[in-house]
């Protein structure tokens, strides 16, 4: 299919050559397709990979780290075993829809026991991240994932990143057909080079030291796309991927088929949302993705690929901070974009069709399925999965999947469902977990989408912690959301370690984002339960001891003067942020 398009030239983005270029695309242009000296590095007995290939083995799937604490303390708390002093590995999944088969669960377990601390992390994107790994075991872990048919190229880097779908909560079967989907764009998006299999899997039939030819990333290019890119899939009217922060989102419309059975007939494309900012750069901002229209399906990868190669061709190529999709979207506008891909995709967007309101949907506890079977979805804190004394949660799971042999989907919000467990699976569930002393009681409304993001210590990046505090963050806000008398309507708390917003703390209600060492962080305020809205900056600099009084001054006057049961983010949007500012 891919390589057929007229618009599947690289022209457009070797003028843009012509412009200074930053220094990744340096990198990516003289890299032979990702190879580097990747290859070589990994038998010179160091610890550690230069520069040029650090940024290149992001594309692999993989970011070389420090254990940014000092002792190790801290990291054993919550991030497992880390080594002191040596440069050590994350190592991220793509696994689209979150979907894996139980051996592929517990593959992940089992190479996270040996090598990573013995802890996993689920993302914020449907997927898992291994931490403390060293590089002599790299290669190991690379054959062990792709032994039981996964991998994580593409899962980090300048590309297609791990595509999200919806959760399959009641077995509808749209979400099968929506979950196809989301594994066909991720093999359809995924790179062509081949250096992963020469360099990890010593598949040495693609190696092209002898010619280089474009054509071995027909949509990429030799140099990639400007930026990182994520698409998400969900049904129209069901929110439960953050739709609105993706750089391409599609939300399924459906109609029966001449079978009397639902089919997905169109889809609304959504495009130009994301997170990233940097704090005092307004040039630099979160932004909700704008709606392009609806298409039918049959126009469903000439619009992805149209909307692929628009960023690849016209994303800013010279700086890093204003390279995503979004910034394309915010300079020209969304009429122009449209305009644009329709031209790239020959095709024209409904633009009357109307969307339907966004709910976003509840998957934790026991769900009775149509078919008689159930699927159960366990809240995890913060993603993270370890055995820590009194509470061996990656035990539990572990032996759950192995006894039940259920296939799990990882969701958006860090957690796991588990899928079509008969009735005898069901009780081994509950007795696995009851015999691990696992709490699998419905988190409250507070808690049940609250998000933090990695931060430190592994992180490079962190500015504050984010999900070692977390924890500590949600009882106070617990305990203020009990004293006013809100937990149904408790707002969705999101929390990261910098303004990159990997949590998405600007499209939640109350949006934590660090913002300078010594703890402090800014304060976002007005992003919407339904995440179709990001927040603004209401505080800056406020330390984790200062939260509750500003928050109690905030819920009070909330409580005083909302309609009943309107939300935070509702009543925001409705009083006007000047309003919530003279509060404080
Ligand atoms: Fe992220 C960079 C972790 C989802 C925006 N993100 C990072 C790095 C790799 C730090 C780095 O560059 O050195 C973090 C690794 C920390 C560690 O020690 O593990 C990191 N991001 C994560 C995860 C694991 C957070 C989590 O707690 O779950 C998420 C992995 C998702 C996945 O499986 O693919 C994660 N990151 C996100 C999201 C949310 C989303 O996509 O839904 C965002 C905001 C949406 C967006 O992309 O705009 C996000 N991460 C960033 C950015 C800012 C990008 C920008 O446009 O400015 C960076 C920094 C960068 O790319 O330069 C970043
Ligand atoms: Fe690291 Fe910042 Fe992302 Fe948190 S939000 S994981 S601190 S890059």
């Amino acid at each position: 299919m891919k390589g057929n398009s007229p618009i599947l030239t690289t022209e457009a983005h070797s003028d843009a050559e012509a412009v200074e270029l930053s220094e990744v695309e340096v990198i990516k242009d003289k890299s032979n397709f990702l190879r580097g000296t990747i290859a070589e590095s990994l038998v010179d007995g160091t610890d550690s990979f230069n520069d040029d290939d650090k940024q290149l083995i992001k594309f692999h799937g993989i970011y070389q780290q420090k254990n940014r604490d000092k002792e190790d303390n801290g990291g054993l708390r919550l991030t497992g075993k880390l080594p002191i002093g040596k440069n050590m590995f994350m190592v991220r999944g793509r696994i689209p829809g979150g979907l894996l088969t139980s051996q592929q669960y517990l593959a992940w377990d089992h190479i996270a026991e040996r090598f990573g601390g013995g802890s996993l992390r689920l993302t914020t994107r449907q997927s898992v991240q291994l931490h403390g790994l060293l590089k002599e075991d790299l290669k190991t872990i690379m054959q062990e994932i792709h032994s039981v048919g996964l991998t994580t190229t593409g899962a980090c880097g300048d590309v297609v990143r791990n595509i999200t779908a919806a959760l399959n909560i009641d077995g509808n079967p749209l979400y099968d057909q929506l979950h196809a989907t989301a594994r066909q764009f991720s093999t359809y998006f995924a790179s062509e080079a081949g250096a992963y299999l020469e360099i990890w899997l010593d598949d040495t039939q693609y190696s092209m030291s002898d010619s280089v030819s474009e054509k071995r990333e027909s949509i990429f290019g030799k140099t990639y796309l400007p930026r990182k890119f994520k698409i998400g899939l969900c049904l129209a009217g069901e929110n439960g991927i953050d739709l609105y922060a993706n750089d391409l989102g599609f939300a399924a419309t459906f109609a029966p088929a001449q079978n009397g059975e639902n089919q997905i007939d169109g889809f609304f494309v959504f495009v130009g949302g994301g997170g990233g900012m940097t704090h005092n750069k307004p040039e630099t901002f979160p932004r909700a993705a704008d709606l392009l229209g609806w298409i039918p399906a049959a126009s469903l990868f000439s619009v992805a690929t149209a909307v692929v190669t628009a960023h690849r061709d016209l994303g800013d190529r010279s700086n890093r901070r204003h390279a995503r999709l979004k910034y394309v979207l915010a300079d020209r506008g969304v009429d122009w974009f449209r305009a644009e891909i329709e031209k790239r995709a020959n095709m024209q967007f409904d633009t009357a069709r109307a969307l339907p309101a966004w709910k976003v949907p509840d998957y934790h506890g026991f769900i009775k399925k149509p078919n008689g079977k159930y699927n159960f979805g366990l809240y995890i804190m913060n993603g993270r999965i370890k055995d820590m004394p009194g509470h061996r949660l990656k035990a539990a799971i572990q032996m759950a999947v192995a006894r039940t042999g259920a296939s799990v989907q990882f969701t958006p919000d860090q957690d796991i469902l588990f899928l079509n467990l008969d009735e005898n699976q069901r009780e081994e569930l509950v007795s696995t977990f009851k015999a691990y002393g696992i709490n699998t009681d419905r988190p409250n409304e507070l808690y049940r989408r609250a998000l933090s993001c990695v931060s430190l210590p592994t992180c490079a990046l962190a500015l504050t912690e984010s999900e070692r505090s977390f924890p500590h963050v949600m009882r106070d806000i617990n305990r203020l959301a009990e004293k006013h008398n809100v937990l149904d309507r408790a707002p969705l708390v999101r929390m990261t370690g910098c303004p990159n917003g990997c949590a998405r703390p600007y499209s939640s209600e109350i949006g934590i984002v660090g913002q300078q060492n010594g703890g402090k962080y800014a304060i976002f305020l007005g992003g919407k339960y339904d995440g179709t809205t990001v927040g603004t900056a209401v505080l800056q600099k406020v330390q984790m001891n200062e939260l509750p009084a500003h928050l109690d001054k905030l819920f009070a006057y909330w409580v005083a003067e909302s309609h009943p049961q309107e939300r935070l983010g509702d009543f925001i949007a409705r009083v006007g942020l000047d309003a919530i500012r003279a509060l404080f």
